[in-house]
């Protein structure tokens, strides 16, 4: 296709899928308006590089999925890298998108630190660069944007879920995700912080189960054998590490969500299906679907627009009584 067609291409697809998706994406309500003139716009030829962590849970899966079906539908390029958990993998990513030229970077930084060197290399050669989910702990001039939940406050939701579980009082145990990751110190700083307005809930342990399932499990099992049912709480950092956590509980020979009762985030749709089954209390949402805003994002930056620096997606808080009415709603 030549360059003027593939631009109208892209500019009519972006007005489709805007107008297609926009309830959809997550957020849409707030920050993130597509001018009244986008109809009209040009758009370069954009291509885009994004330097995902990797498949860890349902929620990354979504997420990558989400990415992925956004840039069909725009007709964008997308040069996709899997690092595998590894920081050095999406160091060497984002290293070779500059290299290649590309008009837009995204990341998902798997954890906070040590992303001073490349963003500035990324600053240099005049690309912007959006953070999408995970944040990273560097000065606001390295980046233009951040797509994303805040983990902190989804952290206090979880506390106050668990006191009104447990009556305000009880012995907690706290799966972690990914050491020194946005979302694990984000999650575990708000619920720390809402817990020291309960002085009858208490926390036994926090061990990190890593944001993956088997590793939930592992770590569950691990916890009981040491405090058995003296354990009346769980804050899985994530839906997969709590599905985990229910399998051990019940080889264990309690009934979760009664016995011990759990609270998780993410809201991914396995999470629904526990909560029917009586073994997950409440998730509270994270949006993976966050493949429009992305490129809505990475489309305007590409053409010089201003963008927030902070683009938060709307989410809630579900639990038992609604679950079965919501999980035909879910999409992800
Ligand atoms: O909660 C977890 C995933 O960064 C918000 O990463 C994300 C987290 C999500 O592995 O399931």
């Amino acid at each position: 296709m030549n360059v003027l067609l593939r631009r109208l291409a892209v500019a009519l697809a972006l007005a489709w899928a805007l107008s297609a998706c926009g309830g959809a994406a997550p957020g849409a309500g707030g920050s993130a308006a597509v001018p009244s003139d986008a109809h009209s716009k040009t758009y370069p030829e954009l291509v885009v590089g994004f330097a995902q962590i990797g498949a860890e849970s349902e929620w990354r899966t979504a997420n990558t999925r989400s990415i992925q079906e956004t840039a069909n539908q725009l007709g964008v390029e997308l040069e996709l890298s899997d690092a595998q958990q590894q920081q050095g993998n999406q160091i060497k990513a984002i290293r070779s998108f500059i290299a290649q030229g590309v008009d837009v970077i995204g990341v998902s930084p798997v954890v906070e630190t040590g992303w001073d060197e490349v963003f500035a290399e990324v600053k240099q050669a005049g690309i912007p660069l959006i953070l999408l989910d995970r944040n990273a702990d560097v000065a606001a001039d390295l980046y233009s944007a951040r797509i994303g939940a805040d983990f902190v406050a989804e952290g206090r939701s979880a506390c106050v879920e668990l006191a009104k579980l447990l009556d305000n009082r009880g012995a907690i145990v706290v799966l972690e995700g990914t050491e020194g990751s946005a979302p694990m110190l984000g999650r575990g700083a708000g619920f720390a912080e809402c817990l020291g307005g309960y002085p009858d809930m208490r926390v036994l342990e926090r061990r990190s189960g890593d944001f993956i399932r088997a590793r939930g499990k592992e770590v569950m099992a691990g916890l009981l054998r040491e405090h058995g049912s003296a354990i009346e709480g769980v804050f899985a950092q994530n839906d997969d590490m709590a599905l985990g956590a229910i399998e051990a509980i019940e080889e264990y020979g309690l009934r979760p969500g009664v016995d011990i009762k759990i609270v998780s985030v993410d809201a991914v749709r396995a999470a629904f299906e526990a909560m029917i089954a009586g073994k997950l209390n409440v998730t509270i949402e994270c949006n993976p679907l966050l493949g429009p805003l992305f490129f809505e994002t990475a489309l305007k930056l590409a053409n010089g627009a201003p963008v927030e620096q902070w683009i938060k997606p709307a989410e809630g808080v579900y639990r038992q009584d609604t679950a079965a009415l919501e999980l035909p709603r879910r999409k992800y």
